[in-house]
């Protein structure tokens, strides 16, 4: 420590935080579906989330499957037939992915502050990352003979029961043939190398990396080739995105766009919005996420955006599917302090500035900076 003593060089400690119980962990957004994200002090812990933290987001309620449980293929060109997980393990090349999934609905909250918005009022955390286990949806394909042409949809059936809008159907959802056949889309039964939960999908479920968390489809039963998107309402009357001047009256749910690829983003997790902290050196911690291109960097503010600073990056992840976490200490002085983020990818664009400037009526996709005020005592 010799010649280490000055204030300056002393390295800020991350905030320490303890919590007694898992309803402390995890912040209940619905009970019946169970709806629920962790907070956010304890989502930034670690780079992989653990299943118990991850958020759940489950629109009916949680089917019961057992592990032999069988899932049908059928569809154009495709034979009628079923598979067990046993063998789609037995069958195919068993491969892991590290990969964010992020529901297109997560800080929600920040559209609201805007405008009034259907659906739960989600803070910054239903995001998580983890390894995914399981064998590539383009190997099965590949398999039952199903064609690779760029007009067909590969369409997905979960086996629990839904109800939007007052339509009660299954869950079904589809992806792009072209998204389908990319090698990361796994079927999984695995999550950071742990039997999946029942809430997260158990025995299989789809992982689309880095598109919106509801293309994929958990508690799967069903997996079929189509010339058209799936009709289940989940797919047709849902996830979609509309400009501001439109509402639920109004939306011609054939007009919006689907939600898919999702965009660049970063929020502040530590300290959290309304945290009281000693006055001192402090750590900044959060996730940025860029899916399809690279974080090139992230932008922290202590004066509520008119300066900013570099924060570092703490991991350093393989593949492109992963958040990255960043951490930026800092001298905070006391007194109410408000601290943001931006991030920026690598083809040099970075987030808007204002959750004005994308309300939309179901309060998806919000990518405006993101700010936190704290007390500094
Ligand atoms: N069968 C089924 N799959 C589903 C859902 C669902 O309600 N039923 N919710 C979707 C949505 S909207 C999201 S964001 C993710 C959430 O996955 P998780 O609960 O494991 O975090 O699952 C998707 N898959
Ligand atoms: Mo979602």
């Amino acid at each position: 420590m010799i010649g280490q003593d000055s204030e300056d060089e002393a390295e800020a400690k991350p905030i320490v935080r303890r919590y007694n119980s898992m309803s402390e962990l995890m912040i209940e957004r619905n009970p019946e579906p169970y709806n629920a994200e962790p907070v956010p002090g304890a989502l930034i812990e670690r780079f992989l989330t653990p299943q118990n933290l991850f958020y759940v987001r489950s629109h009916g309620p949680v089917p019961d499957l057992p592990a032999d449980h069988r899932i049908e293929v059928g569809g154009i060109s495709v034979g009628e037939c079923s598979i067990s997980i046993a063998e789609l393990k037995a069958r195919f090349p068993v491969r892991t992915v590290t990969a964010v999934l992020q529901c297109a609905g997560n800080r929600r909250t920040d559209l609201q502050q805007v405008g009034k918005t259907s659906g739960d009022p989600w803070d910054i955390g239903a995001i998580g990352n983890a390894e995914w286990t399981g064998v590539r949806l383009a190997d099965l394909l590949d398999a039952v003979g199903a064609s690779d042409a760029s007009n067909l949809f590969v369409c997905f059936t979960g086996a629990d029961e839904v109800d939007v809008e007052g339509e009660v159907a299954p869950f079904g959802v589809s992806i792009a043939m072209t998204k389908a056949r990319a090698p990361d889309v796994l079927l999984a039964w695995a999550m950071n190398g742990e039997p999946l939960a029942s809430e997260h999908g158990a025995p299989l479920r789809l992982v689309v990396p880095g598109y919106a968390g509801v293309r994929s489809a958990k508690w799967l039963t069903r997996i079929e080739v189509k010339d058209t998107p799936s009709e289940a309402p989940i797919q047709a009357h849902d996830y979609k995105l509309f400009p501001a001047d439109v509402t639920s009256e109004t939306a011609d749910w054939t007009q919006g766009l689907t939600i898919n690829a999702m965009p660049l983003n970063a929020a502040i997790c530590s300290p959290g919005s309304g945290e009281s902290l000693p006055a001192g050196k402090v750590r900044i911690e959060g996730y940025a996420v860029a899916y399809e291109r690279d974080v090139s960097r992230v932008e922290v503010s202590l004066n509520g955006g008119r300066d900013w600073r570099q924060a570092d990056f703490s991991d350093d992840p393989d593949g492109q599917w992963s958040w990255q976490r960043w951490s930026l200490d800092a001298e905070l002085p006391k007194g109410r302090q408000h601290l943001v983020v931006r991030a920026f990818d690598d083809a040099g664009q970075g987030q808007p500035e204002l959750p004005d400037t994308m309300w939309n009526f179901a309060g998806y996709l919000c990518t405006a900076w993101h700010h936190v005020h704290v007390l500094v005592e």
